[in-house]
């Protein structure tokens, strides 16, 4: 298996909550490596450009806002086929879905407000991590 890097988003839920320090030590302890963090603010521009390709859906209004309703943090995770791995930790989108172990049947509140973001292929992965950090903002 290849050592890949995934984007990840500790949503603005999850953030309220309390929840950073928790989700950040189920991503380490499933074997991933952070190589690029950061804590920020999104506008309504920087949301609806990261979730572009759900513009027809009708959910992307209310998905922009809950994403600008308060702070994120936003990582690089590094690791043997980390893109599938961290979607596996995540569990399904609807936390009422996603099995026992995983971060959103942990903290997710519903469908929305289900506290992570992974990516889902190599492409997004690579598109996602550029969208949000330089290449000197990321380690190893
Ligand atoms: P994500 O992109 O955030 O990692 O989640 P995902 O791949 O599991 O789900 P996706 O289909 O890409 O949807 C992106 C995010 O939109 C919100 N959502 N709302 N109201 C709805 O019907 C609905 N469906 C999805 C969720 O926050 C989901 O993670
Ligand atoms: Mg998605």
């Amino acid at each position: 298996m290849a050592i890949e890097r995934t984007f990840s988003i500790i949503k603005p839920d999850a953030v309220e909550r309390g929840l950073i320090a928790d989700i950040l030590k189920m991503i380490t302890d499933s074997g991933l490596k952070i190589v690029g963090m950061k804590m920020l603010h999104m506008d309504k521009a920087k949301a609806e450009g990261f979730y572009a390709v759900h513009k027809e859906r009708p959910f992307f209004g209310e998905l922009v806002d809950y994403m600008i309703s308060g702070p994120v943090v936003v990582s690089c995770l590094e690791g043997e086929d980390a893109i599938a791995s961290y979607r596996k930790l995540m569990g399904a989108t609807n936390p009422a879905e996603a099995e026992e172990g995983t971060i959103r049947k942990a903290f997710g509140v519903n469908l929305q407000n289900n506290s992570c973001h992974g990516s889902d292929g190599p492409d997004t992965a690579k598109t996602e991590v550029a969208y949000f950090f330089n290449e000197d903002e990321l380690v190893g």
